[in-house]
C-alpha cells in the first residue's frame, strides 16, 4: 500500500521536484530562534520594562521572569519544532551571578556563559544583538545619534562590547555570530535637522565597527525601520541609510531587513533578490506586521511563503541569515513561539518543493499564460504529506498534536509562576 508520502512524492516528481532531497536539505538550514518571545522583550538587566519605540501587548499569564525559566521555555519550544536552530540573544539578557551587575557599556563574555553552555549542549550557534532600548541612557529617544557625545560614547562602548561577546559566541560554538545593530533613534514630530542625526549615527556605527573582529566569525548587520511608537515622523536608521551603510562597509557589515520595518505595501520578498545582486550575504528578521510593525506571530501567509520562495529560488539558503523576530504577550508564549518557528519551516519546505526551474523557464520563454496556470496549480500540491514526513524524521508532531504538550506545560509549569 502506498503511504501518503509516497504518493505525494510521485506527484512532486512529475514536476521535477525531489521531496526527499528537499527534506534532507531543510534539516541542515539553521533558523535563529529569538529569546525575547518568552518574556515580552524585558531581559534580565533592568527593572524599567520595555521602552523606546517598541511595544508588546497582552498580559497572558506565565511569562518567564528568570534565566532558568526562559531557558526551560526555549527548550520546550525547541522540542516541538523540526529543523536546525540557532539561538538569538539580546544584550539585555545578560545572566549575572547573584549580586553582580554591570551596565551595558561594560558587558563581558562571561555574562553570557550560560547562553553558551545552553547552545553548546544543543549543538546550536548563537546570534546576538546590542540592546539600544529600555535603558536610561536612551535620552530623548536617541542613542548612537544623540547630540551629546557622552550619550553616544556610552552606546558606542556597548556596541564594541557586543562585538567582543559575538566573537566569544562564534569561537565557543564554532558557528558565525550575526550581530545586529538596530536603534529606535528618531523623532515623534517634524525634525528641524534630518541629516545631523544621521551623520552622528553613521560615525557611531563606524566607531563600533572599528573594534577588531574577524568578519568570518562575526557578522555585524544594520537594520532599518521606517517608524516606531512615539517615533512616527523620522528615524535616523531609515532604509536608505542602513542600506548605504552596509554597501559602503561591505567588508565588515551586512544589511538586515525586517519585514515589519517598511511601508505597509512594500514587500521584503521583492527586496531579497535585489540585495542578493550586490551583497554576498544578507540577514533577515522575519515577522508579521498587522497594519503596523506589530510583530504578530509569524503565520504561513502569502508574504511569508513568498520570502522563503525567493531565498530558495535565488539558491541563497547559504547567503541569507534567517532570524525570527515577533512577540505576542496576549496568548500562550510557548505556543506563539512554536507556531512562528513551524510556519517558517513550512514556508521553506514549500519553497524547496516548488518546481522553480520549470516556472523560471516559462517566464524566460515569455509564456506568461501558462506561468499563471502553473503557479495556481502549484498552490494545491500535497505539501502537507511532505511536511508530515519531515516532522516524523525530525521526531516532532506534524500537526496540532504538539499543542497538547504546551497545555500540559502550561498546567504543570507556567500556571505556577
Ligand atoms: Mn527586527
Amino acid at each position: 500500500m502506498n503511504t501518503r508520502y509516497e504518493s505525494a512524492k510521485e506527484i512532486f516528481a512529475a514536476y521535477g521536484v525531489d521531496t526527499d532531497a528537499a527534506i534532507a536539505k531543510l534539516k541542515n538550514i539553521p533558523v535563529s530562534l529569538h529569546c525575547w518571545q518568552g518574556d515580552d522583550v524585558i531581559g534580565f538587566d533592568n527593572e524599567g520594562g520595555l521602552t523606546g519605540g517598541i511595544q508588546t501587548t497582552g498580559n497572558y499569564p506565565g511569562k518567564a521572569t528568570t534565566p532558568e525559566q526562559l531557558l526551560a521555555d526555549m527548550d520546550k519550544v525547541i522540542s516541538l519544532c523540526p529543523g536546525a536552530k540557532k539561538l538569538n540573544v539580546h544584550a539585555c539578557y545578560a545572566i549575572f551571578e547573584e549580586g553582580e551587575w554591570v551596565d551595558r557599556d561594560k558587558l563581558e563574555p562571561k555574562h553570557f556563559k550560560k547562553w553558551v553552555e545552553f547552545a553548546k549542549e544543543r549543538n546550536m550557534g548563537i546570534d546576538f544583538n546590542p540592546t539600544f532600548f529600555s535603558h536610561p541612557m536612551q535620552k530623548d529617544g536617541l542613542t548612537l545619534s544623540h547630540p551629546d557625545a557622552d550619550v553616544r560614547k556610552f552606546w558606542i562602548e556597548h556596541g564594541k562590547a557586543c562585538i567582543r561577546i559575538a566573537t566569544y559566541f562564534a569561537e565557543e560554538t564554532g558557528v558565525p555570530c550575526v550581530m545586529n545593530i538596530w536603534t529606535g533613534d528618531g523623532f515623534k514630530d517634524v525634525p528641524a535637522d534630518r541629516m545631523g542625526p544621521r551623520m552622528r549615527y553613521k560615525e557611531s556605527i563606524e566607531e563600533i565597527l572599528s573594534e577588531p573582529f574577524d568578519f568570518a566569525k562575526v557578522k555585524p548587520c544594520v537594520e532599518s525601520k521606517v517608524f516606531g511608537i512615539g517615533v512616527e515622523s523620522y528615524t535616523a536608521g531609515s532604509a536608505e541609510f542602513t542600506l548605504s551603510m552596509a554597501a559602503m562597509h561591505k567588508d565588515k557589515c551586512l544589511p538586515l531587513m525586517d519585514n515589519g520595518h517598511y511601508h505597509p505595501t512594500e514587500v521584503v520578498s521583492d527586496k531579497i533578490p535585489a540585495l542578493l545582486c550586490f551583497f554576498p550575504e544578507i540577514a533577515l528578521h522575519i515577522t508579521r506586521g498587522v497594519r503596523w510593525d506589530s510583530d504578530h506571530v509569524l503565520l504561513l501567509d502569502d508574504e511569508t511563503k513568498e520570502m522563503a520562495k525567493e531565498i530558495v529560488r535565488c539558491d541563497a539558503l547559504d547567503r541569507v541569515y534567517m532570524a525570527l523576530d515577533y512577540f505576542d504577550a496576549s496568548i500562550n508564549r510557548i505556543s506563539a513561539w512554536t507556531v512562528g518557528f513551524r510556519s517558517w519551516q513550512k514556508a521553506l519546505l514549500t519553497a524547496l518543493c516548488t518546481p522553480n526551474a520549470m516556472l523560471k523557464k516559462l517566464q524566460d520563454e515569455s509564456n506568461f499564460t501558462e506561468l499563471m496556470v502553473m503557479q495556481e496549480d502549484m498552490k494545491m500540491l500535497p505539501f502537507e504529506d511532505v511536511w508530515a514526513k519531515y516532522c516524523e524524521e525530525c521526531g516532532v508532531p506534524a500537526n496540532h498534536a504538539w499543542f497538547a504538550e504546551v497545555k500540559k506545560y502550561e498546567e504543570e509549569v507556567l500556571s505556577k509562576r
